[in-house]
């Protein structure tokens, strides 16, 4: 397909260029070297060789040269082909920066979805695992909620009901890991591995992890037997190894580094070594896939309540917030401080205690996490958490906030109140470990 015509810039009569072209950028102090991008009224944008984007003012600039033209070539996508020694995977598109791909033309990044434009994006996956694909949503992950869960689980159930031996969902890396823990309390049966991978860097840029991830995703649902939901993402800055992690103890801990992601309170499943490709498991006691059992086998319980908030607590809070959230929903978890404190002890915080007694007394559930985030808390090392138990709060041990502020939400989505308090604080999905250990802390 001829690309569209590329719109013609002309800055002066020296200089005539289009989107798309080498050229270098000349003003008074600088040169600066580059693809011309689609821009704005009074700036020349500029993709930088080292990926960076940039805005040169017009009026600025002395003169362009074009270093080459952009080709208008034919859309030559290989083909997804089809190779019976192959597993199959399905490759779920929901969005985030990982469906990007560059579009050569103008140089910016746009999101491809189909397996052509997987397979144009990362060649190699083409050699590893068959490959079909599927759009189920394109959006960034900051704006989730819990119907797009029941989307995504819906469409997993689906695949895996065709018959695939496992299924990768490209996510934006924000929210990434509440959506992994959510699926994986969705599916009380699953047979096959369900990874999350994200990417912190758009495909444009040299430093992007979106193909690595990809790839070291496919080969550990290729290579191995195990069998549920997990998180794959790089485990150091450098391009080396990814991680496996677990779904429900993973955390995104950077705002922009590649290995962002974390198992807190836990170690990695596995690392996939994407110079070797061999697999270290650094677990044994994951799930794993029953031989000859088919991926048909999935039992999905797709419920959520919504009346689920999650409230940090904070030196200085007024009341007013311990009122809103027992007034406006039906489950509340406390981000609460070290061991899962709240200000609820002095005369002045005695009514947020008040509040919450009743709020419990009246059917309401209320789960205690810690803001420390490493580490598990408890109620009976001070007599203030002793206080907090005796009024009914559920102690979730070392459950990450964001866990269980979705599984408290799946479970009276689907359970009754007495079901849910009797669950909160025990393990289903790996969610609480027997113990905290010092290697699960990663040294902090
Ligand atoms: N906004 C981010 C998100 O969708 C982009 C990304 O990190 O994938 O989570």
């Amino acid at each position: 397909m001829e690309r569209a015509q590329r719109k013609v810039l002309i800055l002066s009569a020296k200089s005539e260029f289009r989107e798309g072209d080498s050229v270098e950028v000349l003003t008074e102090e600088n040169t600066f070297r580059g693809t011309i991008m689609p821009g704005r009224e009074r700036f020349l944008s500029l993709k930088l060789n080292n990926g960076y984007n940039m805005g040169i003012e017009k009026d600025k600039i002395k003169e362009v040269r074009v270093i080459n033209r952009m080709k208008a070539v034919k859309e030559q996508k290989r083909p997804a082909r089809e190779r019976k020694s192959l597993k199959c995977i399905a490759v779920l598109h929901t969005g985030g920066t990982i469906a990007s791909k560059v579009n050569y033309e103008t140089g910016g990044v746009s999101a491809g979805f189909s397996a052509e434009d997987l397979i144009e994006l990362v060649p190699e996956l083409s050699d590893i695992v068959n490959i079909k694909t599927e759009l189920v949503s394109n959006m960034m992950s900051e704006d989730m909620n819990f119907s797009n869960y029941r989307k995504i689980a819906s469409a997993v159930k689906k695949q895996a009901e065709s018959g695939v031996d496992g299924v990768i969902i490209g996510h934006g890396t924000d929210t990434l890991a509440f959506t992994a823990a959510a699926l994986s309390f969705m599916f009380e049966k699953i047979s096959i591995p369900i990874l999350v991978v994200g990417s912190q860097r758009s495909s444009d840029r040299g430093s992007s992890d979106s193909a690595m991830n990809l790839v070291c995703a496919a080969e550990f649902i290729r290579q191995s037997d195990f069998a549920g939901v997990a998180v794959c993402m790089h485990s150091s800055l450098s391009d080396d190894k990814c991680a496996i992690l677990p779904a429900t103890k993973t955390r995104k801990l950077h705002t922009s580094r590649r290995d962002a992601f974390k198992a807190v309170n836990d170690k990695p499943i596995a690392f996939v070594d994407f110079v070797t490709r061999k697999i270290e498991f650094l677990k044994t006691d994951y799930h794993k896939r029953a031989p000859g059992v088919k991926s048909k086998d999935v039992a999905l319980q797709d419920g959520f309540e919504e009346g689920i908030g999650l409230l940090k607590v904070h030196p200085n809070m007024s009341k007013g917030l311990f009122e809103f959230f027992t007034g406006s929903y039906k489950g509340i978890i406390i981000e609460g401080t070290g061991m899962g404190h709240a200000p609820t002890n002095t005369e002045e915080n005695l009514p947020n205690f008040n509040i919450l007694k009743r709020f419990i007394d009246n059917g309401g559930v209320v789960g205690i996490t810690s803001q420390c985030i490493y580490g598990r808390v408890h109620p009976h090392i001070y007599t203030n958490l002793r206080r907090l138990e005796n009024i009914g709060c559920v102690f979730c041990e070392d459950m990450l906030p964001e866990t269980a502020l979705i599984k408290l939400a799946w479970l009276l989505g689907n359970y009754s109140r007495e079901k849910a308090v009797e669950l909160l604080p025990k393990s289903l999905r790996g969610e609480i470990t027997e113990r905290t250990t010092a290697e699960n802390d990663h040294g902090i």
